[in-house]
């Protein structure tokens, strides 16, 4: 069994396994620790990751990248249409009401939906992962943003699914990072009034996260978070971008920014010198070609660049502040502040932070690692097969949900709605929520602050219908128990409904008081209130559960059919990819026997072939190397095997003759010794 953490980044993903008592981040087929979140399609096959990368530019067109900023969103999606397609170079498209892209694949146009396209990058993560441990894998923890909804990450795990990974957890990627911190520190305070304070800072390439998370000895607390969702690496690229195009413009006379390749070399060669930006207090930009055959050179001064970024760099305060506040706490009950996520290392947001919090920042984490690690510890803690010290996270969630139903004549004053999950609610949680009906009846649930949630996500969550309600035997309103659930991936789903029965018993002690008639926390009491609340008296009336009803449940989530049809899919495309992969090997086989028996036969093997043979081989040999290079380039796999067969008819009898004569006083040598 696996145990995998896979950091899910818009730029780049990072994978981390569990072994030899340690956590590793592994590295991809090129020996890179990171794998670019790309892929694209080419008349014979898919390329993923690295390969994807490698041919970005050649293959503009058809190449995906931002797929973690596709997930769960459709093509009319507000933030779809202003920010992401600007940085997508591929044709978007709406297919029947999910985003989709539409390019070149085996010689048609092709469209590929966003849930598709996610599981093609899982399928060549989870072969990275399977070259690396040799073993088939399955179990992992995928990170995503705490400002994620439930759409996004449904998405996610059904991409997931696709992809034939078994998601234990879809994992805040704040809270994994804190996580790996937890884990490690053996002086953690045992007593939860001295709780540690540690604030995380995450700022990628494309978002901004923050949390305020309490330790105690073998359990982390999420106490609040705040992000800025739109923030990150890209921005100041795009800031940068403007900047030289202005600049080429004016020395060069060309206008780049009605090229879209020309723009996306120019950024390119911007996320470089971003870097070198960082370490130095200048910084050439130099693009070949950039458009019109025309080379450009530039130089910055970090100077320069933090005065076009301060815009951006004011925008840092904001989620700090909003995140201290929440957490009700003071910043002198901070411990400490852990950075993560690569544009932190611009000196000017370093600056920035350290400056809000008066206080030096820590580098406790692996900045590029550290949410690949902690979800591979989480992975770990959740697998049975792997022994981790015990460690409890308490994460929560971001957006308040609510519930709505119908009213029914018989209960006027009802209400319709009732937010059952707070914002900052712990995550896992049930809730129950007790109704009063005669007939089957449906509940709904949405985000309860739809202007809090990423513009363009639809507020609706899911509907859910409670089958099967009859009146009671006396014509009354039957009690029925709704358990609401957000499980550990904070997706929200209706468990089951039940349908309960009054009992009245005597007791000597008071009822209890009573309670919103809708809400009771599973966790902490298994009781619920019927309404009308029982009067203060002796007698006692008890709730039995008498049955469970049927339930129909539509959530943004992919019906299993279509989850199964996007599976064939894959694994089509995962066999044509990998004929395409043994066709090269064998091509590669090919002619490598022909450089190898050619030379042999010349040394080697020289006496062991007879002089007839020798011309007919040899001709044979040169033959089959003229048709590799000119119709045999692109044969199929089993022409290639045909021909080295071919070959090897002449050439096996000439091996085995070498052989047997290498290994004849070999043989003779260990027969004396042993005699
Ligand atoms: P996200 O978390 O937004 O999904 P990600 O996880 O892929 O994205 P990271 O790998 O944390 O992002 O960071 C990548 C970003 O950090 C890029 O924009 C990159 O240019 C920037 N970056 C990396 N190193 C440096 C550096 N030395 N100086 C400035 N920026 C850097
Ligand atoms: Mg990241
Ligand atoms: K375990």
């Amino acid at each position: 069994m696996s145990v995998v953490g896979i950091d899910f980044g818009n730029l780049n993903s990072k994978i981390a396994i569990a072994r030899n008592r340690g956590i590793d981040v592994i590295c991809n087929e090129v020996s890179n620790r990171a794998t670019p979140s790309l892929v694209s399609f080419g008349p014979k096959q898919r390329y993923l990751g690295e390969a994807a990368k490698t041919q970005e530019i050649s293959n503009f067109k058809n190449t995906v990248s931002s797929l973690k900023r596709l997930a769960g969103r459709t093509y009319q999606d507000k933030e779809i249409q202003e920010i992401e397609k600007e940085y997508i170079n591929a044709e978007l498209v709406d297919e029947k009401g999910q985003l989709g892209v539409k390019v070149q694949y085996l010689g048609e146009q092709r469209i590929f939906t966003n849930t598709q396209l996610l599981a093609m990058y899982f399928t060549k993560l989870k072969d990275i992962t399977s070259a690396e441990l040799k073993i088939p894998i399955s179990d992992v923890v995928i990170s995503v943003p705490g400002w994620f909804t439930d759409i996004q990450r449904r998405s996610i795990l059904d991409a997931a699914e696709v992809a034939g990974l078994n998601c234990l957890r879809l994992m805040n990627d704040i809270t994994a990072a804190a996580l790996g911190y937890g884990i490690t520190k053996t002086d953690l305070p045992e007593d939860k009034a001295q709780a540690r304070n540690v604030v995380f800072v995450d700022i990628g390439h494309s978002c901004y996260n923050v949390a305020v998370v309490s330790f105690v000895k073998g359990q982390l607390t999420v106490k609040s978070t705040a992000y800025d969702r739109h923030f990150g690496g890209r921005n100041f690229d795009q800031v940068l971008a403007d900047h030289f195009a202005e600049v080429i413009k004016t020395k060069y006379k060309i206008d780049i920014k009605t090229n879209p390749k020309a723009i996306f070399r120019l950024r390119t060669a911007i996320e470089k010198l971003k870097k070198v930006l960082s370490a130095n207090t200048q910084a050439p930009l130099s693009v070949e070609s950039i458009m019109n055959d025309i080379d450009v050179q530039a130089i910055i001064t970090r100077q320069e660049f933090e005065e076009l970024s301060n815009h951006l760099f004011d925008r840092i305060e904001g989620p700090l502040s909003q995140a201290l506040q929440e957490s009700g706490l003071k910043l002198e009950d901070i411990h400490s502040i852990e950075v993560v996520g690569g544009s932190t290392r611009v000196p000017s947001i370093k600056e920035r932070i350290s400056k809000f919090f008066g206080k030096e920042l820590n580098y406790t984490l692996n900045q590029d690692e550290a949410v690949a690690r902690g979800c591979a510890l989480q992975c770990a803690i959740l697998s049975p097969v792997f022994k981790v010290r015990e460690f409890t996270v308490r994460d929560i969630i971001n957006y308040p949900i609510k519930i709505q139903w119908e009213t029914i004549p018989e209960i006027p004053d009802e209400g319709t709605e009732l937010v059952v999950f707070p914002k900052n609610n712990s995550i896992p949680s049930t809730k129950i929520l007790t109704f009063y009906r005669k007939q089957p009846f449906d509940i709904e649930a949405h985000y309860a602050e739809p202007d809090k949630i990423p513009a363009g996500i639809n507020p609706w969550i899911g509907r859910f219908s409670i089958k099967g309600v009859t009146p009671t035997e006396t014509g009354e309103l039957s009690i029925i128990k709704v358990k609401a659930r957000l499980n550990v991936h904070s997706v929200l789903y209706v468990e089951s409904a039940s349908v309960y029965e009054e009992v009245i018993k005597e007791e000597k002690e008071e009822s209890p008081k009573p309670e919103d008639p809708h809400q009771m926390e599973t966790d902490k009491t298994e009781e619920a209130q019927p309404r009308p609340p029982s009067p203060t008296t002796k007698k006692v009336k008890n709730q039995v559960k008498k049955g469970e009803l049927p339930l129909v449940s539509g959530t943004g989530g992919l019906d299993k059919s279509i989850i199964t049809q996007f599976k064939e899919m894959e694994g089509q495309m995962i066999a044509t990819d990998k004929l395409v992969a043994d066709t090269e090997t064998q091509k590669n086989a090919l002619e490598e026997y022909i450089y190898d028996i050619r030379a042999k036969i010349e040394s080697s093997y020289q006496e062991f072939v007879n002089p007839a043979d020798k011309d007919i081989i040899s001709n044979l040999l040169t033959s089959t190397e003229d048709w590799l290079y000119d119709e045999g380039e692109d044969a199929t796999k089993s022409i290639y095997s045909e021909k080295l067969d071919e070959l090897k008819k002449y050439g096996n009898p000439i091996v085995e003759r070498y052989r047997e004569s290498d290994e004849r006083p070999r043989a003779e040598k260990l027969l004396r010794e042993s005699i």
